[in-house]
């Protein structure tokens, strides 16, 4: 074993031989192999730690069994929508996760401590939606699945360190998403036009973290300036807590949806639970996401709430809904 290896690394080792899933195992042999220093004195022990991943990847499909093999670099979709972190190491995407959503993902001091993507749900107002916590990016070498993963989300949450070059942080990053061909929109500015072809436009919020460590507005009002077009700019600190309200609301916005609430005739709405629906989503829509049945044999349906002209208004199948409404759907 060379000598010159950094501690993490054999926290690293420690946590690889604590693991008790391949998963794990992988997880930490990854984190390995992304602190060990590349050259001629480590070449061999990273070829054997690749291979050993290699072998685990190769042991946990198998296991699955055939038609249900483990993807572990595949995240399943759930909620209304799909948030994915993305930034540069040690910026603090892991600790905001945690703050956003309270799960237990891992945090340290040291880069590279996420190598494989965490999904987790949080909750914003009564809308359950996914944050996947992801590994950071390198700019020129970012794996083909999480290109896919960043390219497939509803919303791509960007994360720069305020209390580091939050500036050049900002330029990798976009520079990097354009080699990815993913175009970054504020979600406020509503331009819904098609992206050209080839490419992928999805709306996307900065957060600006370690808030909590800068005393000037300078650094903050030159970032939001030269993000503005891109990104809406939310300063947070996950150690006080600070802008993680407004950031769930961006979030909530970002994504484009729109809660209604079904009422059977005669009874109260259940404002628990609404159906979630794309943001000019129709009377039809609602109804096919109640029940195909219900779509077919809609005669009318009754609105109240923002779309409708008045409480109790009458509509019919194509009546664009509002965020909010409560529909009666009469067939
Ligand atoms: N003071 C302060 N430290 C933070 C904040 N967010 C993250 N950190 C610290 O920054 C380091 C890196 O955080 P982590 O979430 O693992 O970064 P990641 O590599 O981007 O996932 C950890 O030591 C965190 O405790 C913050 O808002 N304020
Ligand atoms: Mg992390």
């Amino acid at each position: 074993m060379p000598a010159n290896l950094p501690p993490q690394y054999y926290e690293a080792e420690k946590l690889y031989r604590q693991a008790k899933t391949p998963a794990e195992k992988i997880e930490a042999l990854e984190t390995m192999l992304a602190i060990m220093p590349k050259h001629k004195g480590t070449e061999h022990l990273r070829a054997e730690l690749r291979e050993r991943i290699a072998r685990l990847t190769r042991e946990a499909e198998r296991q699955a069994g055939g038609a249900s093999r483990t993807r572990l670099y595949e995240v399943t979709r759930e909620g209304a929508g799909q948030v994915v972190l993305v930034g540069l190491p040690n910026v603090g995407k892991s600790r905001l996760a945690v703050a956003l959503t309270g799960a237990p993902l891992k945090v340290a001091d040291y880069p590279f401590t996420t190598r494989l993507p965490q999904p987790a749900m949080l909750t914003i107002e009564n809308v359950p939606v996914q944050l996947v916590d992801t590994p950071p990016i390198v700019p020129g070498n970012v794996p083909p699945w999480l290109r896919a993963l960043v390219r497939g989300a509803d919303v791509i949450l960007l994360v720069v360190d305020l209390a580091g070059d939050p500036l050049a942080e900002w330029e990798t990053l976009v520079s990097t998403l354009d080699a990815m061909h993913i175009l970054l929109r504020n979600p406020r500015h509503g331009d819904d036009a098609p992206a050209p072809p080839g490419q992928v436009a999805r709306p996307a919020v900065l957060a600006a973290t370690r808030h909590d460590l800068v005393v000037g507005r300078e650094e903050l009002e030159l970032l939001e300036l030269a993000v503005a077009e891109r990104a809406p700019v939310v300063p947070v600190s996950a150690e006080t807590g600070e802008g993680i309200p407004p950031l769930q609301h961006l979030l909530l916005d970002a994504l484009a949806i729109i809660r209604v609430y079904s009422k059977p005739p005669g009874r109260p709405a259940d404002l628990e639970r609404p159906f979630v629906l794309r943001r000019g989503a129709t009377v039809s829509d609602l109804a096919e996401l109640v029940h195909r049945q219900v779509r077919e044999n809609l005669k009318y349906a009754v609105v109240w709430g923002r779309s409708g002209k008045f409480a109790g208004q009458r509509v019919g199948p194509r009546h664009v809904l509002e965020d909010g409404d409560i529909v009666e759907l009469v067939t």
